[in-house]
């Protein structure tokens, strides 16, 4: 291969672990705490889960694991969209399952969920693994967005895993994928199999987090990365003097990328989808807000500026949210005749007869491209596929309409030329900052130490993330303990609970506290590219959401 200069040292980056980590895996035990409780719907829960649900939380600390140098095989499958530092958790997984007993095996599963049920997979060997360290991306064996949530699907796996010797599978996944591995791990301890299934917290939404789980990994690097770059548009912008740019920002459902990155480069505008779904703000008052900025700094000779666009907004707007939730029962419902329809005006004429009123005149106000994309194919879990719904571009054309009338009506004198990006998998696969290199280690790590002390059902949690790696504090905690019931399809369904950026949360707050400055003084802020060397403030600190929940 021809490698970059960064690339080869990167190889050679040894991860820096807490401190427990660094003792013999023999001599690394667990200390259990109480019994524990889902976050709600307690009772219904403890009978969908009569095995695996109350287990306690398990710490980490110095102390004998006679099983630790046991031959096991394992198995590991990446899930879901990418997120920089899946190949250090398979760094990590597999040099404890080596420090355990060289020869245990670890085969990583091909494409995601589908390879366990189809039985694809490769054996990960030293070399193989050597050439994936401390880089970003997932291809080392590869992801996909099938779901594991059918009995047969679960038979076949424990098939799968007698065929393969596989006492214990970790799934690096989200909330929707660390939800199967709970039910996974129930089936099997209810068929007494004796598989474990551990899952470790990934997605650069951030929305994977709590008490016990500070912060998924790849939030990190994709926020930085993305923070690099909003801030060479902000100089650009300030340079030219001449565009206002609209960014679209990755972040399925819940805001946490955007705020971090409004956090880092300061812009004038940084919408937060909870606060308009807290505030029921409609898509016009939302238009309305950003035209205000715009006119105050063209009253100041600025006609330029920056504004971020959290990707999941249209699902929060209330009457775009009720819209699509209508929209993905009614495909869904009536997928057999609407893939009959083929062109876009017998598709729309069918939608607009059966949604409700609100919800047709919702649709019918949008311009006939927003229209194409509400309809375009669902993901796996029947949601629209909002990265690809061109969200900035729809509030630039109805801002440009606004300012069309208020110049009309002499209130405005300014021009508006405008920009859009969408910044999404610029920063999935980037090499992962010294901080998601070392936290997907640890996680990795810690999943084996897990295995080897006989836990099954639980997600790798390292804590204490803000301070230095060797106070890191590594364990586990039962999935069942994150999880309530909502409602999926029509039918009740356990779910790890989606954490949202809560508008009394600390880092919301410190936003609150500058926009209206930010909006119309331009006090942008430059981050600058990931740093792999040099002072700790620079190569190691972690994000600002990070800092402020933890400080
Ligand atoms: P995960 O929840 O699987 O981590 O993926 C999150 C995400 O990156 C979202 O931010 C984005 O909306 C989505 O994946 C894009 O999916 P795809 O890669 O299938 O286009």
């Amino acid at each position: 291969m021809n490698l970059s200069p960064l690339q080869k040292d990167r190889y050679g980056y040894k991860p820096h672990m807490p401190a427990v980590l660094e003792k013999k895996v023999s001599n690394i035990s667990i200390e259990k705490g109480d019994a524990t409780e889902s976050v709600s719907d307690q009772t219904e829960l403890k009978k969908m889960f009569p095995n695996t649900y109350g287990m306690p939380i398990a710490k980490l600390v110095e102390g004998p694991n006679a099983d630790a140098g046991k031959k096991i095989n394992v198995g590991v499958i990446l899930s879901g969209g990418q997120a920089p530092g899946g190949h250090n958790v398979i760094a990590g997984l597999y040099d404890g399952i080596k420090a355990g007993n060289p020869e245990s095996k670890l085969y990583g599963f091909l494409g995601g969920p589908s390879g366990l049920v189809e039985d694809k997979k490769i054996e990960i060997t030293a070399g193989y693994l050597d050439e994936y360290r401390n880089t970003g991306g997932f291809d080392i064996i590869g992801s996909g967005r099938t779901k594991l949530e059918t009995e047969e699907q679960f038979d076949i796996s424990i098939e799968v895993c007698k065929k393969n010797s596989i006492s214990a599978i970790v799934i690096i996944g989200g909330d929707d994928s660390n939800t199967n591995a709970a039910m996974l791990a129930e089936y099997f301890a209810a068929k007494n199999t004796g598989v474990q299934v551990i899952g470790c917290p990934k997605t650069i939404d951030g929305d994977l987090k709590n008490e016990h789980i500070e912060t998924s990994f790849g939030f990190d690097t994709a926020t930085k990365t993305y923070s690099e770059l909003i801030g060479n548009i902000e100089r650009d912008a300030n340079s030219a003097k001449k565009y206002w740019h609209f960014i679209k920002l990755m972040g399925r459902s819940a805001s946490h990328i955007g705020l971090e990155c409004a956090l880092q480069t300061q812009p004038n505008v940084a919408i937060i989808s909870e606060e308009v779904e807290a505030n029921k703000t409609s898509l016009a008052d939302i238009v309305n807000d950003i035209t205000d900025v715009v006119v105050k700094r063209a009253d100041n000779d600025e006609n330029f500026g920056v504004v971020l666009v959290p990707e999941g907004l249209i699902e929060f707007i209330p009457e775009m949210g009720a819209l699509i939730s209508e929209l993905n029962d009614l495909l869904a419902e009536k997928a057999e005749y609407y893939n009959t329809l083929n062109t876009f005006e017998d598709q729309a004429e069918f939608i607009n007869k059966n949604l409700s009123k609100d919800s047709s005149y919702a649709f019918s106000s949008l311009p006939n491209n927003i229209q194409r994309q509400l309809l375009m194919d669902r993901d796996p879990h029947g949601n629209v596929q909002v990265s690809r719904i061109e969200t900035e571009l729809l509030l630039i054309e109805m801002v440009e309409a606004r300012l069309a009338e208020l110049k009309s009506e002499g209130k405005y004198k300014g021009s508006f030329s405008h920009q859009h990006h969408f910044f999404g998998y610029e920063g999935r696969c980037a090499f992962p900052s010294n901080f998601d290199a070392d936290y997907c280690y640890a996680l990795g790590y810690t999943a084996f130490t897990l295995i080897s002390n006989g836990l099954t059902g639980y997600m790798s949690s390292v804590k204490n993330l803000s301070r230095p790696a060797s106070q890191w504090v590594a364990g586990g905690i039962p999935v069942t303990m994150m999880m309530n019931l909502e409602v999926r399809h029509g039918k009740n369904k356990p779910v790890i609970k989606k954490a949202l950026v809560e508008l009394d949360g600390a880092p919301f707050k410190a936003f609150a506290a500058k926009r209206d400055e930010w909006a119309v003084k331009t006090s942008f802020r430059f981050p600058g590219a990931i740093q792999y060397y040099g002072p700790d403030e620079i190569c190691n600190a972690p994000t600002i959401t990070l800092s402020l929940e933890h400080k």
